[in-house]
């Protein structure tokens, strides 16, 4: 079947998807929106959801056309979202598209929240404006992955993040507690970090790590919840992660059923989980089918006295994820398995 769409339509959104990303690590639990402006097939202006509580992107795109002496009159919007038509933290989307004059509005994806569900394109086209749906959906799902999993379940994505050496063991018991792994791959942990709303290990890390768990490396305005798994109450009462300035929870017995504990961090609008935890904290996660995502990073190093991840290929399989990807962080090799 030919395309629906032409080259420069899916440049036009393709370039949307782009600004959106000026967002990433920024505006959760919104999701990552951009907007172009188009007109004579050129592009008079963009916009893009730039921090919580900021402009959405289709407002911002306005504003833009204004601030460059062009007019939106007449234009055609490419938003990677459907356009909101709710009062939020911003007035609806869909009324500043009309006074505008937008004449077409091209969206990428629906918008999954309740409130603002199917709504949006019904009123845009109500008000005359034709709107088609659809250009680079897959694109812009991938981009906005946590929020649609957290409309559609209510809890956040797991991604984990664990660390093996060339034998596949996490940790030297030969050694005091050190880091293995390049400079340049722990930057690339902290900007992961920065992309999740909340970080969570197991006690038995707390003891051996006495982590801080903070996005450090990159810039940041706001720092993930902490999240430790403790049932018999062994956190220690000088540990950093409750002694700084930042917020973490410790989780009780209680809280053994990990579906629960994710069903409480989803009522906070946590909508991604990062896991980082140890064997046993990331084994049960897998063991449970919760993982959605998971970075494997191979290290260089060998342990003296190693200790077993017990992860493999096979084992991520039968989590249900699928190897989808294969990075390089400093002198680490990253395999990225994916629940597709
Ligand atoms: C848009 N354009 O750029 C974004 C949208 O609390 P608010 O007012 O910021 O609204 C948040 C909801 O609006 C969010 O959950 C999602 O449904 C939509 N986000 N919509 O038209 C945007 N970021
Ligand atoms: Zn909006």
């Amino acid at each position: 079947m030919a395309s629906l769409w032409t080259t420069d339509e899916k440049g036009f959104m393709q370039r949307a998807l782009d600004v959106a990303e000026r967002g990433r690590g920024r505006v959760s639990p919104n999701p990552l929106v951009g907007c172009v402006l188009v007109k004579d097939g050129e592009v008079i202006a963009e916009g893009w959801h730039d921090h919580l509580g900021g402009l959405h992107a289709e407002q911002m795109a306005i504003h833009d056309a204004e601030s460059n002496g062009h007019s939106s009159n007449g234009a055609i919007a490419y938003v990677t979202l459907e356009p909101c038509n709710h009062f939020g933290r911003t007035p609806p989307c869909t009324e500043s598209l009309m006074w505008a004059g937008v004449k077409e509005v091209i969206v990428a994806h629906y918008d999954p929240n309740p409130t603002v569900r199917g709504k949006g394109i019904q009123v845009l086209q109500d008000a005359g404006i034709q709107v088609r749906q659809g250009l680079l959906e897959a694109e812009a799902a991938i981009q906005m992955r946590p929020f649609l999993h957290w409309c559609q379940h209510r809890h956040p994505l797991v991604t984990v993040k664990m660390a093996v050496d060339t034998l596949g063991s996490v940790d030297d018991r030969s050694l005091e507690a050190q880091r293995f792994t390049s400079e340049v791959c722990l930057d690339h942990v902290h900007a992961l970090r920065k992309e999740c709303d909340a970080v969570l290990v197991g006690v038995e890390t707390v003891v051996r790590d006495n982590p801080q768990l903070t996005v450090r490396r990159v810039e940041t305005e706001r720092q993930p919840l902490r999240v430790i798994i403790d049932p018999n109450q062994r956190t220690p009462e000088d540990a950093i992660l409750l002694n700084d300035e930042h917020q973490t929870l410790v989780m009780g017995k209680e809280f053994n059923s990990l579906p629960a504990l994710l069903n409480l961090l989803g009522d906070q609008e946590i909508q991604r989980l990062m896991v980082e935890g140890g064997p046993t904290t990331i084994g049960n996660f897998l063991d449970q089918g919760l993982v959605d995502e998971f970075y494997l990073i191979h290290s260089k190093a060998t342990h003296q006295q190693p200790v077993a991840s017990n992860i493999d290929s096979e084992r991520l399989s039968s989590a249900g994820l699928s190897h989808t990807g294969t990075e390089n962080w400093g002198d680490e090799t990253v395999h990225l398995w994916t629940r597709l």
